[in-house]
């Protein structure tokens, strides 16, 4: 094994943590006990408060930009889990006080995000209430012991007697064996819908049955996959020198890059203050929101994950196995989240920092003076992994020597799954003998804080196209960018065109390069489609964010989840939509770029019983931000390629 994992040194030089840095258990414990004094968190045997998200307020970027802001604020939501009470709260542990607490109203708010304990409650719910149980006995399962209950989301569909209440709709799959995977034996046509706070069942819905899948979806048993292939040889990566980035705390530099590290439970790996040879690229970047709807209308028309603001992508973070999960001279960070009690629970090796070779940078062999030379791509990668109910999601981070910065996600796991009827059945694949996975989408929503070559940033709508001969193109091979300034928000709501190479342009309305145009990054779409439930439908009320493949919005330090601060149950309008409503100028001024990318899903038989890594993500690539190709200085690999 020549895999090494270097710790990084987390006691940062100071001990007092910069801005960006996420919040540490002993703040986290710090501000619980503010929470408490102030009596919003009830002691004793029943303790029914709970938080449903703990992390760092982030400062607003003015304050850490004039130097950092007077004092360092956590913001919890909780829950009381016996009145189904709903507050946002804000403390802040330099003043040690709680500075906001703000009640919910569920009506117009919405609920908080689903709860660990959540989870464990729902199962017993769910296993006392006789209708289920005689929903599962007609189905011929008496042993509750082999059935696992799915909590999902509820989202809101009415009627209002169930929007009131704080609830999940639960289905159910088997598990004979323990090894046995249950999402290959869905339970289908049932379900219970639970009420969280007067912890019952309030309704269960049986619709239909169909004969439960039979085969099994164990892929680590032998009987399934067979044995081990044995034609595999050894691949390993050495670099006998070490790593060639500095990890400083959350600080990372590698080559011409410098860039900060976070990690918030619910959005996860985020990245600050990106620039590239001292110059600003990003303030911030992250993946804020992600929705997954599925497309079967009938018995299942309400499943829809908004895994990041529903569930918190960043609290299901797996700590990372060297030499298996990454691969080199490995810089491990933990990341620190928080339980339902606000109690700190440490992931280590949640992000994973390390180099790659990435094949050929550039290359070239001349006809004329006979150079042949060719440079070798590195990239520098940021990551992490989390998993979420049956999926698992990688964000990759990767930063170029050629400054060029990429997102790729990588999604994996397992297929949610139900019972196959019959052919003709338009909104599903069979992946296994009767047991179907349904057509999806898995739609990000990145948030780019852009700051290229400064605060003062524009967008350019970029389309590529011929010209209709004429007299200034007689043969009809004129080929033009077509340029669109946009300048205001309403007119920043804008979708890919993969048929006019639509790109959008990140300018800088300050700084110019050598040829007097605006030094830029080019944000380079993959133009799959956007929601595709009906724009008047109650999921697409709620995932506005969806709708367009960019927004454009101010800089507004409120303006940070795009579907909203609240997203479980939540009547819909909110996030982007919203901000956008305001329509405020967004040429030359401070702006924030927000890019939804990810791939419709129809199941392959291939994605069974365990899925391949499905790619998806997107580019930013400097354009005009440099003179020339910045990488002429990169040297051939010294021991491979001779001079010439
Ligand atoms: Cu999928």
């Amino acid at each position: 094994m020549t895999d090494t994992a270097v710790r990084a040194d987390e006691t940062a030089s100071s001990s007092r943590p910069h801005p960006l840095d996420p919040a540490s258990a002993a703040e986290y414990l710090a501000g619980r006990d503010i929470m408490a004094a102030a009596g919003l968190l009830p002691e004793g045997d029943r303790a029914p408060v709970r938080f449903a998200y703990y992390g760092l307020a982030e400062p607003p970027k003015a304050e850490v930009l004039a130097g950092g802001p007077a004092d360092r604020r956590l913001r919890a939501f909780l829950v009381n889990t016996d009145t189904g009470e709903s507050a946002d709260v804000v403390v802040s542990l330099t003043d040690r006080k709680v500075i906001a607490a703000r009640t919910l109203d569920p009506e117009h708010d919405g609920h908080l995000p689903i709860l660990d304990s959540d989870f464990a409650r729902v199962d017993e719910i769910v296993k006392a209430d006789p209708a289920w149980r005689a929903a599962m006995a007609r189905r011929g399962y008496h042993d509750l012991g082999k059935i696992r209950t799915c909590p999902i989301t509820a989202g809101r569909f009415g009627p209002p007697e169930d929007d009131r209440r704080r609830m999940v709709r639960v289905l159910a799959f088997v598990q004979d064996r323990e090894h046995d995977l249950a999402w290959a034996r869905p339970v289908d046509g049932v379900a219970a819908y639970v009420d969280l706070i007067e912890k019952t069942v309030f309704k269960v819905t049986d619709e239909f049955e169909l004969p439960v899948p039979q085969e099994s979806g164990d892929y680590d048993d032998e009987a399934v996959r067979g044995p081990h292939r044995t034609t595999l040889k050894p691949i390993e990566i050495t670099q006998p020198e070490g790593p060639g980035f500095t990890l400083d705390g959350y600080a990372l530099s590698w080559q011409d890059w410098s860039l900060r590290i976070g990690f918030d439970a619910r959005e996860g790996l985020s990245l600050h203050q990106v620039s590239l040879q001292g110059r600003p690229v990003l303030y911030r970047a992250s993946i804020p929101e992600m929705v997954v709807p599925y497309g079967d209308p009938k018995f299942r028309y309400w499943q829809a994950y908004f895994d990041t603001g529903e569930y918190l992508v960043g609290k299901f973070a797996n700590s990372l196995e060297l030499g298996c999960d990454c691969l080199g001279e490995i810089a491990y960070l933990d990341a620190t989240v928080t339980d339902d009690t606000g109690q700190p629970r440490v992931i280590k090796n949640a992000i994973c920092v390390h180099e790659e070779d990435f094949g050929i940078l550039w290359k070239h062999t001349d006809i004329f003076n006979g150079s042949a030379q060719s440079r070798r791509q590195r990239r520098l990668v940021v990551s992490y992994f989390t998993t979420v109910g049956n999926y698992d999601y990688g964000f990759y981070w990767y930063f170029y020597l050629d400054g060029t910065i990429e997102l790729e996600v990588k999604a994996t796991g397992v297929l949610f799954t139900s019972a196959f009827p019959a052919d003709g059945h338009p909104y599903a694949t069979e992946v296994a003998p009767g047991l179907a996975g349904a057509v999806h989408q898995h739609l990000f929503s990145a948030r780019l804080d852009m700051t290229v070559d400064g605060l003062a940033n524009a967008v350019e709508e970029v389309d590529v196209g011929g010209l209709p001969a004429g007299p200034d193109n007689p043969y009809g091979n004129a080929i033009v960018q077509h340029v669109t300034r946009l300048t205001r928000e309403s007119q920043a709501g804008r979708r890919a065109d993969g048929s006019r190479g639509r790109t959008w342009r990140i300018i800088s309305t300050e700084r110019a390069n050598r040829f007097g145009r605006p030094t830029s990054y080019t944000l380079y779409p993959e133009s799959a489609p956007v929601l595709l439930a009906a724009p008047d439908s109650p999921l697409a009320a709620r995932a506005g964010f969806a709708a367009n493949h960019l927004w454009v919005t101010r800089y507004d330090p409120d303006q940070h989840w795009p579907a909203g601060d609240y997203v479980n149950q939540h009547p819909g309008g909110a996030g982007l939509p919203a901000f956008a409503a305001a329509d405020r100028a967004i040429d030359g001024e401070d702006i924030v770029v927000w890019h939804t990318f990810g791939p419709t899903h129809v199941p392959r038989p291939e994605d069974w019983p365990v899925m391949p890594v499905a790619r998806c993500g997107f580019t930013l690539k400097p354009t005009g931000f440099f003179d020339r190709n910045p990488t002429l200085d990169v040297p051939p690999p010294p021991s491979h390629c001779p001079p010439d």
